[in-house]
């Protein structure tokens, strides 16, 4: 058998070296395997969705640059923290940062509106709204950087560790929510008390809030349903986030790559809210089996009633935004028009 044996490595050494070959003359100009590389900063801890679509992106942008792009992810705060990222990013610190819009909500104003109580049912709906209005406004808050992607959270509902089923209940109740979010508690009658949600599990285990305010996959995904046995359905708001990146990283990079990052937007954005909606069943699937939480659905009236309360949000926000010199009547509608588009 000698030199049968001979002749298999020969024939593979062949193939290999073919392949090798093919590979080199099929990559674009300049694409030497590694050669830019990137930081990506992100601030909640890496289980959660955030990061999972972060590691999505760096794996589909690696392998569509043939290699010539190598991606460097930093979860949970190590590179930037949650209030930091967009001047982190605007500075160089990170090439690239995830950030959660709601958290400044002074900062973001045409694209918070998506946060509005104006009934965006899922996160594929609302991130593919998020990412149109975008586009068509072009806010003055992103023309310092590049804007990558953009994406939402599935609406928010209340965790907690004792029961609310009433208004009653949550009166005076510790909830921790951010941003916009705030006044939507304060006017359930909650105390709304702010934070990101990295620093929430901490503050779940001390004792300082009864629960939280978010959508609901972060049950599983920072094992909140170990300490929230209660989880009210309001589905009322939404959370934009926005993917940027530093403009002088961007304009330095080669035009092919540029393509790849850019015919990539829409996908990524629909990606995230179509792996979200999924993670929130599969959460609550785990959390209800699991760790025995009891789900509350409000009733139709007490829905309304809930509802009601949250109306003088998007009036206020229209008054506000006008004032600043914002379409705010052209954005809200423009929300709506799109959300029935992709619902
Ligand atoms: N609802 C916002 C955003 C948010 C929802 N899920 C996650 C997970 C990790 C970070 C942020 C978020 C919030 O409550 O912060």
């Amino acid at each position: 058998g000698e030199p049968k044996m001979k002749r298999k490595p020969d024939a593979r050494l062949t193939l290999c070296l073919v392949v090798c070959l093919m590979t080199f003359l099929l990559m674009p100009i300049g694409a030497v395997a590694g050669s830019i590389s990137l930081s990506y900063a992100n601030f909640p801890p890496a289980p959660t969705f955030p990061c999972v679509q972060m590691e999505r992106w760096k794996t589909e942008v690696e392998k569509r640059t043939n290699g010539a792009v190598s991606i460097k992810t930093y979860p949970g705060g190590t590179l930037l923290g949650a209030k930091e990222m967009m001047d982190g990013v605007i500075a160089g610190q990170a090439d690239i940062g995830n950030l959660c819009m709601a958290y400044q909500p002074g900062r973001f104003i045409v694209t918070n509106a998506t946060s509005l109580p104006l009934g965006i049912p899922n996160a594929r709906t609302g991130s593919l709204v998020l990412w149109d209005l975008y586009k068509k406004y072009q806010p003055e808050a992103f023309s310092q950087v590049k804007v990558l992607t953009m994406f939402t959270t599935a609406p928010a509902n209340i965790m907690s560790k004792t029961a609310v089923r009433s208004l009653d209940d949550i009166q005076g109740m510790d909830l921790r929510a951010s941003g916009g979010a705030a006044q939507i508690l304060k006017a359930w009658g909650a105390n709304q008390v702010g934070m990101p949600m990295s620093a929430t599990p901490e503050a779940l285990q001390k004792g300082v809030v009864q629960g939280l305010f978010s959508s609901l996959e972060v049950m599983k995904d920072l094992k909140f349903a170990e300490s929230c046995k209660y989880v009210t359905m309001t589905d009322t708001v939404i959370y934009p986030f926005a993917v940027v990146m530093n403009m002088d990283r961007w304009n330095a990079l080669p035009p092919e790559v540029q393509k790849v990052i850019e015919d990539m937007g829409t996908e990524q954005a629909e990606w995230t809210g179509t792996y979200m909606d999924q993670h929130v069943k599969d959460s609550m699937e785990w959390s209800v089996k699991e760790q025995k939480v009891d789900v509350i659905a409000l009733d139709a009236a007490t829905k309304k009633a809930w509802d009601q309360k949250l109306q003088f949000i998007t009036d206020k926000w229209v008054t506000d935004a006008k004032a600043k010199g914002f379409p705010a009547e052209e954005i809200v509608a423009d929300i709506q028009k799109l959300t029935q588009q992709y619902q």
